[in-house]
């Protein structure tokens, strides 16, 4: 069929999250969040880096944003540091706070960079971890939607795009499951699944706020999916790819978009003695605010391939790769129902993520096909060991990765899903939640160690800036 390309006012964009960029985290009132506190527990993080500086954005805003004007970027995704609006986490709002993301957002709407700004990027208040163990305790729903009703009344003038939580998937699997992020509790998983229904409340309660405030406005969630193929076409691998999906991937996605979690799922949970609970009313604010839900935002890295596992099986989480070193990630599996074997058809990255253009296509194919609701895709991109080269960057290896992508995302478009925008990960190097500086994303080099809070923190555009520079001059025409 013919090519229709990318719609006229497509978002081409570019992303990051306020711990892994803002640095300053001691600065302006603000008061430490549980990553300030994890990083310093020994052992957590790469050669224990922190985000103490980071890349100071805090204080470099101004000339990243330049940066972004001069490559034409048309969306900027940034997070905010709820530490930094709430010290506390509830209680007395910090202005300095406020005035920092009101100076970013202005910065950016000086160049017409329209702001696509997510409310929660991982980074809890260590305050309310300590008055009630932050997520665990249903106070927080409150908490969060007092924070983000704050940002809504402060920014929703400028603001259209809000991406209430980043990867409920992973901050609470990595948090109450792998032991990788704070609260850094491991295989809880009764705990894990009542905390994340917390967090579909605060997310759906505060879908319900800000659209009461601005209709207009559009909003959703981040999800990280990794759509999953069956690795052959035996009934049980195709059987243990459904298990997989309802599991993994719609026990978040359904609630976002039809306000219930599914039902196999819920069985299985319910079976295990860990099916979370529900306050009353729950279930109707869930679907209501699943009604009112403008977009899926998608983070798509990798897909996986699942085959049947016997019930004498493969038994793990599946460790991550956190060392860059190819073959080490564990696999993971369910006995009696899956497990995730490495995709032999497919090339992967350094940490061992499959490097799939086409898994793409399919995600956006299947969420179309689910929930026929616009998507933006809020992260995508290749981390990477990058060499500084007289002065220079050249990373085709990430230019040809992103081509690709962008590729299979325009023939998504040509299928017929309504994609909003497409935010690559990063835009400047950042920290890597547990490969500190190592691992590096962005189109502009940061001049950092990669363990140590040095370097001079010089901006340095790599070849892909001024490729993407193009694309985005051609609206993707011009790969
Ligand atoms: C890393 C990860 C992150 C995530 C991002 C998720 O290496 O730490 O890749 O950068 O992609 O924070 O939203």
């Amino acid at each position: 069929k013919e090519s229709t390309g990318f719609p006229k006012d497509f978002l081409w964009g570019s992303a990051s999250a306020a711990y892994q960029v803002e640095g300053a985290w001691a600065e302006d009132g603000k008061k430490p969040s549980v990553w300030d506190k994890f990083v310093r527990i020994p052992g957590k993080t790469f050669k224990a880096t922190t985000g103490d500086k980071a890349v100071d954005h805090y204080h470099m805003y101004k000339e990243d944003v330049r940066l972004m004007a001069e490559m034409g970027l048309k969306t900027y995704r940034f997070s905010i540091a709820w530490s930094r609006i709430y010290p506390d986490g509830n209680g007395q709002v910090n202005e300095k706070g406020l005035q920092f993301y009101d100076d970013l957002i202005n910065e950016c709407l000086k160049y017409n960079i329209v702001p696509m700004v997510t409310v929660y990027h991982w980074d809890l208040p260590q305050a309310l971890e300590d008055q009630y163990h932050g997520w665990e305790d249903r106070r927080i729903v409150d908490d969060f939607v007092n924070y983000a009703t704050t940002l809504f009344k402060r920014y929703g003038d400028r603001v259209k795009h809000w991406i209430i939580l980043n990867e409920q998937n992973v901050f609470t699997g990595h948090g109450w499951m792998l032991a990788k992020h704070p609260p850094g509790k491991f295989k809880d998983m009764k705990t894990y699944y009542q905390v994340n229904h917390h967090a579909f409340m605060a997310h759906a309660k505060s879908v319900l706020a800000l659209k009461e405030l601005y209709p207009d406005a559009l909003v959703g969630s981040s999800f990280a999916y990794g759509p999953a193929y069956a690795v052959s076409d035996k009934p049980e691998d195709q059987m243990a790819c459904v298990d997989y999906e309802d599991l993994k991937s719609y026990y978040w996605m359904d609630v976002y978009a039809y306000g219930r979690y599914p039902r196999s799922a819920m069985k299985y949970l319910e079976s295990l003695g860990v099916a979370p609970h529900f306050e009353e009313g729950d279930a109707e604010i869930l679907k209501e605010a699943a009604s009112k839900v403008d977009f899926m935002g998608v983070n798509y890295y990798k897909t996986c391939s699942i085959e049947y596992n016997p019930l004498d099986g493969v038994d793990s989480l599946g460790g991550e790769n956190n060392t860059g070193k190819k073959g080490t990630a564990e696999m993971e599996g369910v006995p009696g129902m899956y497990k995730v074997p490495a995709n032999k058809n497919l090339p992967t990255t350094d940490w061992d993520w499959t490097i799939d253009p086409m898994g793409l296509r399919f995600a956006c194919r299947k969420i179309t096909s689910r929930y026929d609701l616009p998507i933006v895709i809020s992260e995508n991109g290749l981390g990477a060991f990058d060499k500084l080269e007289d002065g220079k960057i050249h990373d085709s290896y990430r230019i040809e990765y992103l081509r690709n992508h962008i590729e299979e995302l325009k023939k998504a478009c040509d299928d017929g899903c309504r994609i909003l925008a497409y935010c690559t990960w990063s835009y400047t190097d950042l920290l890597s939640w547990l490969n500190g500086y190592q691992k590096r994303y962005g189109f502009v080099y940061v001049d950092r160690d990669e363990d140590e809070n040095s370097g001079t923190l010089k901006r340095i555009p790599k070849d892909s800036y001024y490729w993407y520079k193009k694309v985005i001059e051609t609206n993707g025409e011009e790969l």
